[in-house]
């Protein structure tokens, strides 16, 4: 017995702009990703404004899936996949965002892929904003620090709901919508949120406005899914670093509880309908004045999540300072490196043991069925010339995750529905644009300036997994 129940949803995940191309294909409009240039670890992307002559937009041929998929699916197939996790390019149904009626031929393209998958016996996973939502809805509106996009994301949630009702039962609303948390970088605020910042602008209320904007957005989401058809199950999808202290001094502790509570608040709109307090008494203590109307609060009150969908990497950890009294946590200054952990070539901690931390924390703050839908390491592999990579240290991290997993399902007893590991096959980095960055099970043959045939070839890692997935997780 391996304790993990019948109809376990093993997978992989992806999305859109990562790893579709086909940037102007069917109709599709400009997404935030296809103006991020590539970049490199400490090499930030570049947000141009608009696509401009001459630069590397990694996202716009990406690993060409819109073509290649059929083949795709038919390796995952091969694996043994119970589900698929992808996302729907927002900009293929509704090219700017703010139009009334969809694009057709984006509409039909994901008929055809679900279609597909469903053929190989593979269930979709569907995310609907996975940081590429469209990029005149950044020009004309200001990203999400605009009440409007509300009806232009439902509208769009309603149409795809409807249209996939019958062919998708799993869906999550905003990718990671809790990085933004991390908003003195330009990244994530961009990449959530459609957020450009003005120099000097005090960035923080902004991103909780924005972030108001979509939890009120999904919560309305989530209310007309089970309206159209009451067997969707709609989550959230947050992005779980746990932050440890880095000793047991009281102030290190509570500092980390702070953090814990600035980076997950969100989670807590998500699944209960309301704000925690904790925030609502830090709003007002920073003078943070939020367009929170009542008919928003009443909103969220219904539309509670059915599942939390959680991503996990790796681990955090921070202390409290001095010139800190109220133990603020800030994404950018209060990190610090964890001394007992290894960390990736991205400077990503491993820590496997957090993973089964966080599904008991999510698990104890929320008794809602959880869903692993990113876990992964990102690596630079090489191709021998026999066609083969040796990624055994991938498969060293995957199995010491799933074996922590495990221990949370069969020991702990969490409620656990799926395990789909990030970047199934290889894909643009959504951090650095780079293709260099490697989570894959199937090679692609493809590098950071853009060159290669993209033929797709199977690593070492491919048929581990195949195997983890036969046992259904016993032989790792
Ligand atoms: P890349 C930061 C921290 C944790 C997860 O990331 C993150 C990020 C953003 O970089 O993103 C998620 O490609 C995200 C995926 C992304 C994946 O993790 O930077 O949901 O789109 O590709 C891995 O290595």
């Amino acid at each position: 017995m391996s304790g993990f129940k019948a109809g376990f949803l093993w997978g992989g995940a992806v999305a859109a702009h990562q790893l579709e191309g086909g940037w102007q294909e069917g109709g599709k409009g400009v997404s935030v990703a296809d103006v991020m240039t590539a970049g490199a670890h400490g090499v930030p992307r570049e947000i141009t404004n608009g696509v401009l002559p001459g630069k590397n937009y990694p996202n716009h041929e990406a690993i060409d899936f819109y073509h290649r998929y059929k083949d795709d699916l038919k390796l995952f197939a091969e694996m043994g996949y119970k589900c698929f996790r992808t996302s729907i390019a927002w900009t293929r149904i509704f090219p700017n965002g703010d139009e009334l009626t969809p694009n057709e031929a984006g509409l039909q393209f994901y008929d055809d892929l679900f279609d597909e998958c469903l053929k190989l016996g593979i269930e979709p996973v569907i995310t609907l904003s996975h940081f590429e939502m469209p990029y005149h809805l950044v020009t004309e509106y200001g990203g999400w620090r605009n009440r409007k996009l509300i009806e232009f994301f439902v509208r769009f949630a309603k149409v795809v709901f409807t249209r996939y009702q019958h062919k998708v039962k799993y869906w999550m609303t905003f990718n990671e919508i809790n990085n933004q948390a991390n908003f003195h970088e330009d990244f994530a605020p961009f990449t959530n949120s459609g957020l450009k910042y003005q120099p000097g602008e005090d960035r923080e209320p902004v991103m909780y406005q924005a972030a108001h904007y979509e939890l009120v957005a999904s919560a309305l989401a989530v209310k007309v899914g089970h309206e159209i058809n009451p067997a969707l199950q709609i989550g959230c999808m947050i992005a779980m670093c746990p932050i440890y202290p880095l000793s047991c001094a009281p102030n290190d502790m509570m500092m980390a509880m702070n953090a814990m509570h600035r980076r997950y608040w969100f989670t807590d709109v998500h699944v209960r309908g309301k704000y925690p307090q904790h925030l609502l008494n830090y709003f007002e203590r920073r003078g943070f004045e939020l367009d929170i109307t009542d008919e928003d609060r009443q909103a969220l009150a219904e539309g509670c999540v059915d599942y939390i969908g959680f991503s996990y990497y790796m681990s955090f950890a921070t202390k409290a300072t001095d010139d800190n009294p109220q133990l603020d946590y800030d994404e950018t200054t209060s990190l610090v490196s964890n001394p007992y952990v290894q960390k990736s070539d991205w400077g990503w901690q491993i820590d496997p043991v957090g993973l089964r931390y966080s599904l008991n924390w999510f698990y104890d703050h929320y008794q809602l069925p959880l869903f692993i839908v990113e876990n992964g390491f990102g690596a630079i592999d090489v191709l021998e010339s026999d066609g083969t990579v040796n990624d055994q240290y991938r498969i060293d991290y995957l199995s010491a995750h799933i074996a922590e997993m495990k221990k949370a399902v069969v020991e702990d007893g969490v409620d656990l529905m799926g395990y789909t590991p990030w970047g199934c096959i290889d894909l643009v980095s959504a951090g650095t644009g780079e293709m260099k960055k490697r989570y894959g099970f199937i090679y692609v043959d493809k590098d950071n300036e853009g060159n290669g045939t993209l033929a797709r070839s199977r690593k070492k890692s491919f048929a581990w997994y195949q195997k983890v997935i036969a046992t259904n997780g016993s032989e790792l």
